[in-house]
Parts: C-alpha cells; structure tokens; sequence
C-alpha cells in the first residue's frame, strides 16, 4: 500500500538528513515541508501540540505522526521491507544506529548554529569524545568484516552513521582522516547512484562558523526554525 508522507522539520542538516538518505535509498516517495510551510504558523505555537515537541515528524497519510528519528528510520526500513530480520543482527545493528546517533549532540548544533569563539570552544571540547566514538565505529566496521556496518548493503544503521560522519567534516575535515576504513565506509556509501544523486542536489551548508546558512533553491536562508 502506498502511503502519503511528508517530512516535516527545519531549516538544517541534522535530523532529517538520515531519513531522507534512507528515503532516497529506497527509492520511497515522500516530501520534505518545512514546519512553517505545513501548519502555517511559527514553530513556538506548533511545539506544544507535536507529540514529544521536536522535529523531525514524519506525517502518514495526514493521520499518523511519527516523531523521533530512529523511529522514522525503523518505519522507513519496514516500508521498504529491508529490516534485518535475524535477532543479533537487528541488535547490532541497533547498537551502531544508536551509537552514532549519540553523536547527534553536540556536532549537529554546533556545525549548524555555533558562531566565531563558541564554535571553536564546543569544537574543542567535543574532539575528545568524537576521536572516541570513531574509534569505537572503525573497530565495529573492521569486526563485522561487510562492506557496510551490517551487511553488504547499507541498511538504517548505515545512513544514521553516514549522517553524522559526513557532518563531522565540516566541524574538522582532519578528524575523519585517522579513521580510513571509516573514510572508505563513507565513500562507499556515496558511490551509491540514488545517494550521489541526493547529495549533489541537496541544500548546500555554507558558512560554518561564520553564518551559517543552507542554500534552499538557489537562496541562501539562515539555519533555524524560523521562516526566513
Ligand atoms: N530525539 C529526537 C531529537 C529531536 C530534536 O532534537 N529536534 C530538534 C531539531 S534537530 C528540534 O526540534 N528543535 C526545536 C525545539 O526543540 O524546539 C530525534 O531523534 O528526533
């Protein structure tokens, strides 16, 4: 059955990045709205009445809300009927999607929203867990001894990593540089036709740590939850 969905959230590369890699993967039609676009109103009159208060929501149908990007992740991969079925599999690969997802705070802010001293500060204080958590990533991959961190096709677990992998280069483009099987994992992914396509005509994020700004149909507009 074929559904309509539309995926709401904001201006910026974080949260939603995952699903729409994940949509663009399964070759799964969907829409992205921005907050403002889909109610018609501010962001600070529709958070109370989103379910858990944040975005990314992916709305089914009109009907159903389904907030928290890991579930969306986990919808999306049941859609396309690519969930990992067999149960230590499923769990290590929960186990890496929740890893990375760890990432989340403090590089996606910091990368869309830090500024001047503050993004040298925040980039300073967060290297330490970030060489970290790569490790625990390069090791992971080499272990599971697959093209991918699963199988040898990328499932959830795969985009959720390529997101913040991917986004952690423009926080510092060295970092990534001392993991190569991880810098290997990220060419692999975007070696991938749909993705490549995706990547190459999605917003570009210009002005990290300067003025950051997505440029959204040849526009650059600040990053935020404001309509601009
Ligand atoms: N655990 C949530 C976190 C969602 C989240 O932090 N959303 C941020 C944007 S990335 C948000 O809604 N910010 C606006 C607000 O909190 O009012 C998820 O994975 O979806």
């Amino acid at each position: 059955m074929k559904h309509k969905l539309e995926l709401i959230y904001f201006k910026m590369r974080a949260l939603a990045e995952a699903p729409r890699l994940l949509f663009h993967y399964t070759n799964i039609e969907y829409e992205d709205v921005m907050s403002w676009d889909y109610y018609g109103k501010d962001w600070s009159e529709v958070k109370p009445n989103i379910p858990f208060k944040q975005l990314p929501m992916l709305m089914v149908d009109r009907k159903y809300q389904i907030c928290q990007s890991m579930a969306i992740m986990t919808f999306i991969e049941n859609l396309a009927g690519i969930n990992i079925t067999d149960p230590i599999l499923n769990a290590k690969a929960n186990a890496i999607m929740q890893s990375s997802q760890e990432l989340f705070m403090p590089l996606n802010p910091t990368v869309n929203f830090a500024t001047g001293d503050k993004f040298i500060k925040k980039k300073h204080d967060m290297i330490p867990f970030l060489m970290s958590r790569f490790e625990d990533l390069e090791k992971a991959i080499i272990e599971n001894d697959k093209k991918f961190f699963i199988l040898d096709e990328p499932r959830a677990c795969d985009f959720v990593t390529f997101h913040h992998l991917d986004l952690s280069k423009m926080l510092d483009s060295s970092i990534i540089k001392k993991f190569p099987r991880l810098e290997k994992f990220l060419e692999d992914m975007m070696s991938i036709e749909n993705i490549k396509n995706y990547l190459n005509k999605r917003p570009e994020l210009i002005d990290v740590s300067i003025d950051p700004k997505l440029i959204i149909d040849g526009v650059p507009h600040p990053t935020g939850v404001k309509k601009t």
